[in-house]
């Protein structure tokens, strides 16, 4: 599927301010993969639908992971992770798409998960440095991630884990289990 029309097909889904988002995404996920040694063609699809699902109603996502067999555990926590697996499983219902590695990373876009592949961290990542992001901690994630593409990655989920925590909110357990396999396989 080309760029124009794959924008097109999420463009229908998403509002005005989460569209550009998907286009920083994009942007950022290309370079990544140019500069990380990734298939900059699967970072572009990738990151054009892994917000695919975002404003989906809730209850169609919980019936989706409850009837598609994604895993039970996250109906029990925040439903901001909701849209990632869901993503996946319309981006290839609806849209077509059959691409496993860019559908595994658009599903493990907000959770990460252990032993992530480089375009899963590439989209994890471009989603958190994009340029419209503002957040406390993102210009020193942007540096990293010019020459380090795990230890940004790294410092992307703590900060995450950190800003739940300090709300007093719950962490999905991936969450956690992604960091300490980053962290314990530091190849640097
Ligand atoms: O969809 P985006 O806003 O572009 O970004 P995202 O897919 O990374 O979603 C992030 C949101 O999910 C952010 O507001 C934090 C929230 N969230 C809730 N519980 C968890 C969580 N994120 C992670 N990584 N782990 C959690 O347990
Ligand atoms: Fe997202
Ligand atoms: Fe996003």
């Amino acid at each position: 599927m080309n760029r124009e029309t794959a924008l097109a097909i999420v463009k229908e889904q998403l509002t005005e301010h989460r569209y550009l988002h998907t286009v920083g995404v994009m942007e950022t996920a290309i370079k990544l993969a140019e500069k990380y040694g990734a298939d900059s063609k699967k970072a572009e699809l990738a990151a054009i639908f892994h917000d695919y699902a975002k404003f989906r109603p809730k209850e169609e996502m919980r019936e989706i992971i409850s009837k598609e067999g994604m895993p039970a555990e996250l109906l029990d926590y925040n439903s901001e992770l909701w849209h990632a697996p869901v993503g996946a499983f319309l981006a290839e219902k609806e849209a077509g798409i059959h691409d496993k590695e860019v559908l595994d990373a658009i599903r493990y876009h907000t959770s990460g998960r252990p032993g992530m592949a480089l375009l899963e961290k590439i989209i994890y990542l471009a989603d958190y440095i994009e340029p419209g992001r503002h957040f406390p901690g993102v210009d020193e994630v942007r540096d990293l991630a010019k020459t380090n593409l795990n230890k940004a990655l790294i410092k992307s989920i703590q900060n995450t884990i950190m800003f739940l925590m300090k709300k007093g909110q719950p962490v999905f357990p991936a969450s956690f289990e992604t960091y300490n396999d980053l962290v314990m396989n530091k190849e640097d």
